[in-house]
């Protein structure tokens, strides 16, 4: 049995010992949410982004049962052209013992950022609750994680797909902080709106630094949603994707798919179904993400300094 389950790169841990900006990055996406090759040009690109703004990434994934915070160039490789599991925080300790490969969710990869010390993270969007889930009890891991890691996701709000009123409610139940980036509207994933209106936005980097501070003092020792929609000429069609996101349900439904292959068989089959469009604004939405939590990460090594 391995005793050094967490190996930090060296990068990520003296980016930590000095205080300079760390973004950490979750390997899902790339191994179940975007299809090949394009994730692995994704992987590198989302890393270049963080580089260019003089952020240090750090990557999450489990290689060989070690939870890896910062992957090296092999890893990115593993995670993008491997078929490895899709590791949820209770999947952690079975890869460790078993001695194998992972890619880390929104939920495992913010619970391992936080035990690294790093405080920001970019995704996609988050896991949320799943529409029925009165009847299937599908909801994500991601929840009820950030209500008890101290991290701040940058995400584009929750896809679509799922049931977003139910997702911010249970945020509330949690006592997670849900902030708008530039906006009072909670995004949905592929389009910049939803139907609900956000108690609470902020304009600057510089706020979500304080808040996270204070969330430290104040909150329940959680993290912080800021919901950053989709630059407006990089959303996709509201028509094309209502009618993609039917038949996507629909063909779910037929399919029978259940727990956990639901988010990565709804990303697949939407993709196949636009041809392809919901995957550019994927990406985008993605590397937005990634750019808005730089300057978060920026922020934040300014403000502990003070
Ligand atoms: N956002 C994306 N693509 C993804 C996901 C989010 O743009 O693939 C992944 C994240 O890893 C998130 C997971 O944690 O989907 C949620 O899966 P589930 O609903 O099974 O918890
Ligand atoms: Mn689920």
């Amino acid at each position: 049995m391995q005793k050094d389950l967490i190996k930090i790169h060296p990068d990520v841990q003296r980016a930590i010992n000095q205080n300079k900006p760390v973004v950490a990055l979750e390997s899902t996406i790339i191994s179940h949410g975007l299809p090949r090759p394009r994730n692995y040009e994704a992987a590198q690109e989302f890393e270049q982004i963080l580089r260019d703004k003089g952020v240090v990434p750090a990557t999450i994934a489990v290689i060989d049962g070690v939870a890896n915070i910062g992957l090296d160039a092999k890893g990115l490789d593993i995670i993008a052209n491997q078929d490895i599991a899709k590791a949820s925080v209770r999947d952690l300790p079975i890869l460790a013992a078993k001695g194998i490969s992972g890619a880390t969710t929104v939920a495992s990869t913010a619970h391992l950022a936080g035990l690294a010390g790093v405080r920001v993270f970019a995704t996609g969007g988050l896991g949320g609750v799943h529409r029925g889930a009165q009847e299937t009890f599908d909801e994500s891991a991601d929840l009820s994680v950030l209500a008890n890691t101290p991290i701040a996701v940058v995400s584009a709000g929750v896809k679509s797909v799922l049931d977003i009123a139910a997702t911010l409610e249970r945020l509330e139940t949690l006592s997670v902080p849900v902030v708008g980036y530039g906006t009072k509207i909670f995004p949905s994933f592929w389009l910049r709106e939803s139907e609900f209106t956000l108690d609470w936005s902020v304009d600057s980097a510089d706020e979500i630094a304080k808040i996270m501070a204070a969330q430290d003092l104040v909150g329940e020792g959680g993290g912080i949603v800021v919901a950053n929609p989709v630059p407006a000429d990089k959303a996709w069609d509201k028509r094309e994707h209502d009618e993609v996101l039917a038949k996507a349900f629909a063909a779910a439904e037929a399919a029978g798919v259940r727990g956990k292959a639901v988010t990565p068989f709804l990303l697949g089959f939407i993709v196949e179904a636009s041809q392809g469009r919901s995957l550019e604004v994927n990406l985008d939405l993605a590397r937005n993400n990634v750019s808005v939590a730089a300057d978060i990460a920026i922020a934040w090594s300014k403000l502990e300094l003070d």
